[in-house]
């Protein structure tokens, strides 16, 4: 018998700063990466400028009484650090402040559970020309000033924090497949670097952030996607413990535990790269850890996983931003593992597998390992989706993708999985990193192209909106 979703769940939905706000020079704000990353001509990938995004700088009471209507009991959303700190690490902008300090109201007015993302990519340019973002031990402190300004100021209403939102994607995309700011190809090196950094930021912040409000609740939001062993052949089981340890527990294992896992550190090593800490690193890493509340997770797909030869495929940067199906390639590491497109499951439009179980093996993953709470901090399907007369938005294949995922995590559930929220991505259409605006991922519709800086920007109820509704209504029952 299930006893299905608790009383106290979290139905919500997600977005990022940089993907809906816009105004992108309004009220003080500073120059961040991604305004800047953008403008750099010669990209084989789309990159699209937030300048304006979908305008909820403007229009959040809008959305937000949108939410309030469909039924969120949770908004969770990032805050852009060069709003508040426009330069980094200098003055804190009273504005910037005001403007989330809005926001929270606003959530809060409808019984919203605001729940903050501390940092989701968009990082003070002013940084990164002083010495080099991420790549410097410097951009710890100053996080850690950043996140501690947000806890001291929004704290008392906030009592769901996210202090990093999927690390491991910023850093690949950042310092191996050059596809996200600062842009560079295969600096292994780097990597590794750039991730203690933000290891440390993520468990300093933790820390402050727990003596001055040790009730609140506090993780880290990881893109999990699980792998599967691409048959039984034992190689191929190996590859995927590999993968497992380079590609998942080395985040999961530093915000649950502490410590990274034994078998990336060995195979840095071999391979001549030797992470730089402090000495107070490991023990403040532990300390974090014993303090986080929840693992948060970003589903949106699985991974077959095949042993990959020495001169086997590499990182690519050949990745679908058209959604043109298909044109996905194989990508992996050389020697380790690749992997190839799983035969049973469909993918979407953008090549990315669809797999509802996958959610439950997340949830009994990271159940089973670190016995941790979970937040499902985003899923959701990126469509096409066309707005027709009346301005109706029909997305049949929207509702079935989250109806089948729900049904899996309240399998979670039934598991033993200690699942609080679950978010989707996203509420309103946004801003796709590298896909622009035509791959929507949105309850409501909002009516901008890709290069339309005149749009409307009017919002239209699609029909998953009323499917979404209904499940909160019925606490997942239906
Ligand atoms: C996650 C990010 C989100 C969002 C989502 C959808 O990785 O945390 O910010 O963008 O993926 O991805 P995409 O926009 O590439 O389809």
């Amino acid at each position: 018998e299930s006893n299905g979703f608790p009383e106290t769940f979290l139905w919500g939905s997600a977005s990022a700063a940089y993907q809906i706000e816009g105004a992108a020079s309004e009220d003080g704000k500073g120059v961040s990466n991604w305004d800047q990353f953008v403008r750099i001509p010669g990209k084989t990938f789309k990159a699209t400028t937030g300048d304006l995004a979908v305008d909820h700088y403007h229009r959040f009471k809008e959305d937000i009484a949108l939410m309030a209507e469909a039924g969120l009991k949770t908004y969770r959303f990032s805050i852009a650090w060069t709003r508040i700190i426009p330069d980094g690490n200098g003055e804190v902008n009273e504005k910037g402040l005001a403007f989330y300090d809005a926001i929270i109201d606003e959530c809060i007015k409808y019984g919203i559970e605001p729940m903050v993302t501390v940092y989701h990519w968009d990082m003070p340019q002013a940084l990164q020309d002083q010495y080099g973002g991420w790549e410097n031990r410097q951009i710890v402190k100053d996080y850690v000033r950043y996140a501690t300004t947000l806890f001291e100021h929004f704290g008392d209403r906030v009592h769901y924090w996210i202090t990093m939102n999927e690390q491991n994607v910023f850093t690949s995309l950042g310092w191996l497949t050059g596809m996200h700011p600062p842009g560079k190809v295969m600096d292994q090196k780097m990597f590794y670097q750039v991730n203690h950094h933000a290891n440390m930021a993520h468990a300093y912040s933790v820390l402050e952030l727990k003596k001055r409000y040790p009730d609140a609740h506090v993780g880290a939001s990881f893109a999990y996607t699980p792998g599967y062993a691409w048959d039984c052949k034992p190689i191929n089981a190996m590859a995927k413990a590999d993968y497992d340890d380079l590609q998942n527990y080395f985040w999961m294992d530093v915000y649950a535990y502490g410590r990274y896992p034994k078998a990336a550190i060995r195979y840095l090593e071999s391979n001549g790269i030797h992470i730089q800490m402090e000495a107070e690193d490991q023990k403040i890493m532990k300390q974090a850890a014993a303090l986080i509340d929840f693992m948060g997770v970003n589903y949106y797909q699985t991974a077959a996983i095949e042993y990959n030869p020495i001169d086997g495929v590499g990182m690519s940067t050949e990745v679908n931003t058209t959604g043109k199906k298909g044109t996905a390639k194989e990508e992996g590491i050389p020697g380790l593992y690749k992997k190839p497109s799983n035969p049973y499951l469909e993918k979407t439009d953008w090549d990315w597998t669809i797999d509802p179980m996958g959610i439950r093996m997340c949830c009994r993953d990271i159940t089973s390992r670190y016995d941790l709470p979970i937040v499902i901090s985003e899923n959701g399907l990126g469509a096409f989706d066309k707005l027709e007369e009346d301005n109706v938005i029909h997305d049949p294949y929207r509702i079935a993708f989250l109806e089948a995922h729900l049904k899996e995590l309240k399998k979670a559930i039934d598991d033993g999985c200690d699942v609080w929220a679950y978010c989707t991505w996203s509420f309103t259409d946004l801003l796709s990193w590298l896909n622009g605006y035509q791959k929507r991922y949105g309850f409501v519709y909002v009516d901008r192209e890709e290069d339309d800086t005149t749009a409307k920007l009017n919002r239209y109820k699609k029909d998953s909106f009323y499917w979404y509704q209904n499940v909160i209504k019925t606490n997942g029952k239906d």
